[in-house]
């Protein structure tokens, strides 16, 4: 059943796991590289304007955010990796305390990668997915500001990143902040996605 959204708060910045709420919330986390657009993702989802901080400058989620969503799951804003202004030793320092987030995190189910529908993978978007497959971390992409590409294209896009990445079709989404497209195909998916998730952990 597709996820209705309802109430959605924002509930810490966290510099590290430790920081992280104590609930028992699945975690849904959305990596990507900076820009790519994360936070206007949630917001889109959400149903709000300025939930999370978006921005022109590159860079501008440094912490790990974490959302409260209808006290159901949560969802959280990864810092952005591969922005060349910000200095090398920061970028490892953000880049080391979310890896042990997403690696150490009992209540994350499910990362989403962002990738710029205009641009395809990059280079750290491949490390990023590989790094997360060897680490056994659910994962799906989506393609970001669909709406900058012509409709016609958006097919041939999907197959390219797939394909470039290596993920199956399947595991590839579209998405518009500015448009909403994409939205509730997404919203439906993560309702399912969240049912069997709920089913697996209550086997346990
Ligand atoms: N046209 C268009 N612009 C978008 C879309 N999503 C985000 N943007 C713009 O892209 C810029 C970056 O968006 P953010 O959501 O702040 O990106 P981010 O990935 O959170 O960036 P960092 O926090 O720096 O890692 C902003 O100017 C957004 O308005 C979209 O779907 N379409
Ligand atoms: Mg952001």
């Amino acid at each position: 059943m597709a996820l209705k959204i309802q109430n959605a708060k924002f509930i810490t910045s966290a510099p590290s796991i430790k920081e992280a709420p104590e609930w028992e919330l699945p975690e849904i986390a959305m990596v990507g590289r900076s820009n790519v657009g994360k936070s206007s993702f949630i917001n889109a989802l959400t149903n709000r304007k300025n939930l999370a901080k978006t921005s022109n400058t590159p860079g501008k989620t440094r912490l790990m955010n974490f959302y409260e969503i209808d006290s159901h799951f949560a969802l959280v804003d990864l810092p952005g990796y591969g922005y060349a202004k910000v200095s090398k030793t920061m970028q490892e320092q953000w880049q080391k305390n979310f890896q042990v987030y997403l690696k150490k995190r009992r209540q994350l189910v499910l990362v989403i990668q962002l990738i710029d529908s205009r641009h395809g993978p990059q280079e750290s978007d491949e490390q990023m997915l590989s790094w997360l497959e060897k680490n056994d971390i659910p994962v799906i992409l989506v393609l970001t500001k669909i709406d900058k590409i012509s409709r016609n294209d958006v097919e041939k896009h999907c197959l390219a990143s797939a394909k470039a990445i290596g993920l199956d079709r399947d595991q590839v989404f579209t998405f518009s902040a500015e448009t909403k497209w994409g939205k509730d195909q997404m919203l439906s998916f993560l309702g399912e996605y969240l049912a069997s998730a709920a089913q697996v952990t209550s086997k346990q």
